[in-house]
This record gives structure tokens, C-alpha cells and sequence, in this order.
């Protein structure tokens, strides 16, 4: 593969790349607290709630991904619509995101369960460390774009969050967004 150049468009987001994620509402349902509400939001249209746009690169050690991520603006109750959220497959590779426009939370956990909360602005740039499994917020009535970039080989685990979760998440408190434990909105 020879270097290449991608352009971002007005919107912050990648144009042409060479693959599109969309995830709907339906998609994702279950990844929300408030189980009633995620089904009222798929009967009331299904919206997208982000889209992921990728330049693809070879998946070997010492290739870099990158991909940039649009995330709505929204709530599914108090809980602000957000991304599946994962683990890498290899607990040695980072990450880096960068927030191109738009407000957010980038919440980052550990398997014991300690965890961090970082704000996403425009021109925040944020190391995600090995071995933390990484979710983001979109706290802002915006969408939040974002650049993510990350070694090509560390591979997407997303059933460990399916299955148990993230223990904290974050909502619309009356001052602004707040972390709460997610046991405490089920
Ligand atoms: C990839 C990186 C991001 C996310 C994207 C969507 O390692 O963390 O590009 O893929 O923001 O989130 P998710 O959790 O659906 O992959
Ligand atoms: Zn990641």
C-alpha cells in the first residue's frame, strides 16, 4: 500500500471512505437502561443514533486505523445517546481521539471495574490507555464528531460490553451531564 491522503468535509467527517457503519437505535437498544424508552425512540422512526466512516488499511502490527465518528444528539431517558462501546482484542494497543466539533464524554473502564470520565470539546485530544474499554457521550445539542486513530491489528471485543455492561454511564443532570452508576437507572 502506497501513502494516501483523506479529506474531511465541512461536517468534520471523512469523504469517501472505504467503509460506512451505521448503527440505529434497533441496533444498540439493549445498550441503554431504559429499555422502554429505546423501544419508543425504534417505533418512533428508529433513528441513527451515530455512523463510523473508516479508511481501511492493512490489519498488521505497525499499521495505523482511523475513522472518524459522528454521534446525534439525543437521550433514551436521562442516558445521552451514545457508541456500543468496546474492548480492544489485544489489551496492549491505545488509542487517540480527537473531537473535531461538538460536546461530549469519553467514559473509559477497567475490567475491575475503575473507571474515568474525559471531556470531549473541540480540539481535545485524548489517550485511551491499553486494556480500557472506551464508550462515548454525545452531551451537546450538537452532533459530536471525532477522529479516532489506533494500531490496525488490535481488533474490536464488543460482546464483554454486551454481556456485562459498563458499570457507569452518563446522564443529563439539571446542571449539566453526570456519571452515575448505570445499577442505579435499571
Ligand atoms: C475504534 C474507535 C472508534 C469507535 C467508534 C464507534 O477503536 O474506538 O473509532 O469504533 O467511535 O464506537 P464503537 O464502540 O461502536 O466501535
Ligand atoms: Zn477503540
Amino acid at each position: 500500500m502506497e501513502p494516501f491522503v483523506k479529506f474531511t468535509g465541512a461536517s468534520g467527517l471523512m469523504e469517501q471512505p472505504d467503509n460506512v457503519v451505521i448503527r440505529k437505535m434497533s441496533d444498540m437498544a439493549a445498550a441503554y437502561a431504559d429499555s422502554q424508552k429505546a423501544r419508543q425512540w425504534i417505533e418512533n422512526g428508529d433513528p441513527v443514533v451515530y455512523e463510523m466512516l473508516e479508511a481501511l488499511v492493512p490489519q498488521a502490527a505497525g499499521e495505523l486505523m482511523f475513522c472518524t465518528t459522528r454521534i446525534n444528539p439525543g437521550t433514551v431517558g436521562r442516558e445521552y445517546f451514545m457508541t456500543k462501546g468496546h474492548y480492544h482484542e489485544d489489551p496492549t494497543t491505545a488509542e487517540i481521539y480527537y473531537t473535531v466539533s461538538g460536546r461530549g464524554i469519553l467514559l473509559a473502564e477497567t475490567k475491575d471495574r475503575r473507571h474515568v470520565a474525559l471531556e470531549m470539546r473541540k480540539g481535545s485530544i485524548i489517550h485511551v490507555e491499553p486494556g480500557w474499554a472506551h464508550r462515548t457521550y454525545n452531551t451537546g445539542e450538537e452532533p459530536l464528531v471525532f477522529l479516532a486513530v489506533y494500531p490496525a491489528n488490535a481488533g474490536h471485543d464488543y460482546r464483554t460490553i454486551e454481556q456485562e455492561g459498563f458499570a457507569h454511564t452518563v446522564v443529563k443532570g439539571d446542571n449539566g451531564p453526570v456519571v452515575v452508576k448505570t445499577s442505579t437507572l435499571r
